[in-house]
């Protein structure tokens, strides 16, 4: 399956995976469809090279997610990892889907206690904003999802990618380009998601199971965001806005799946730049922006030292509530054309 450019750093990774055999790998805290994806998919590639291979997150796998789960993953404080011995020793980790070490929250506070001392650092991302951390770099933000370059490492260890392996990495494509919609969707991606098909990906199955079986709340939180919508810039910034009462209504535990809801600020005419504002505590609020296409909204977020694509961004903002919603749209509209 000689379908993927081949990128820099997958040979120097090919070599270092020559002489280990218990590999770790890592993604960034409430990982999304390319960091579940691409982790499960690395390691059934890992494994199908004959390694040991593990995956550690510092939380929950989404409930929409669940599915591409084929073997359990550890969590930060599961007894296998407090109870290694030293021949046990993970021998290399790789960071898949971060742009920076922190990014994985409460794993990398631990992470020393899993590996042998002076255990590589593998990097494998496609965020710009990647600060090139590492030994082994496998960074291109020329590519739509992080499982591109998963494919490549495939491509380079000669490994054949099973149906599962393909589901995940699907997935992980099919979530990264907002179901092949946001500007990154480019030929390469397409002819990735093509390969995977062929490798026995369902992409109707995964679509279904993703985006078309959300609890009935959802939808009944999505209509009381929706009015909450209000346009600025002649109609081509779209904001909407989720004061946390809402959600301690809908989901008095706390757990609310807000994923794609930021989708729906940029759905309408005229719209150029959209954004999901949400209370995350007091006096915090995290902002979640997307782009038409015209807009580089990674770049309106760095005035808040958030992060992200092109198309999709995000970042935390302090303040009273008005007072952020006012500092976001003149940022914005510093950037419209
Ligand atoms: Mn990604």
């Amino acid at each position: 399956m000689n379908v993927m450019l081949p990128t820099e750093g997958s040979e120097a990774l090919k070599e270092a995976l020559e002489s280990v055999d218990r590999i770790l790998i890592v993604t960034h805290v409430n990982p999304d469809g390319d960091a579940v994806g691409s982790v499960l998919g690395l390691r059934g590639i890992l494994e199908a090279a004959g390694k040991r291979a593990e995956v550690v997150l510092a939380d929950d796998i989404s409930s929409k997610y669940q599915f591409l789960i084929d073997r359990p993953v550890l969590h930060v404080g599961d007894p296998l990892l407090s109870s290694l011995t030293e021949e046990d020793l993970f021998q290399i980790v790789i960071f898949v889907d971060a742009s920076e070490r922190e990014r994985v929250g409460s794993v990398l506070d631990r992470l020393h206690t899993w590996l042998v001392e002076g255990a590589p650092e593998v990097n494998i991302d496609h965020h710009i904003s990647n600060n090139r951390f590492g030994d082994i770099v496998i960074v291109d933000p020329e590519r739509a999802s992080s499982a591109e370059l998963v494919m490549c490492v495939a491509q380079e260890l000669g490994i054949e990618l099973t149906s599962g392996i393909a589901d995940q990495l699907f997935a992980a494509i099919l979530t990264d380009t907002g179901r092949f919609q946001y500007i990154n969707t480019d030929e390469h991606c397409l002819r990735a998601a093509a390969a995977l098909v062929e490798a026995g990906a369902d992409p109707s199955r995964i679509a279904q199971r993703i985006y078309l079986e959300r609890p009935v709340l959802f939808y009944k939180l999505l209509g009381h965001l929706l009015s909450t919508i209000e346009l600025y810039h002649d109609g081509r910034t779209c904001v909407m806005t989720m004061p946390r009462e809402l959600v301690a209504n809908f989901f008095p535990d706390g757990n609310m799946d807000s994923e794609g809801i930021v989708d729906f600020t940029v759905q309408m005419e005229n719209i150029e730049v959209g954004i999901f504002i949400r209370q995350t505590g007091e006096g915090v609020y995290r902002a979640s922006f997307r782009s038409r296409g015209t807009v580089d909204v990674q770049r309106i977020v760095k005035a808040f030292s958030g992060g992200g694509h092109e198309s999709a961004a995000g970042c935390e903002v302090f303040g009273p509530q008005e007072e952020v919603k006012e500092r976001i749209v003149t940022e914005v509209g510093k950037w419209l054309p």
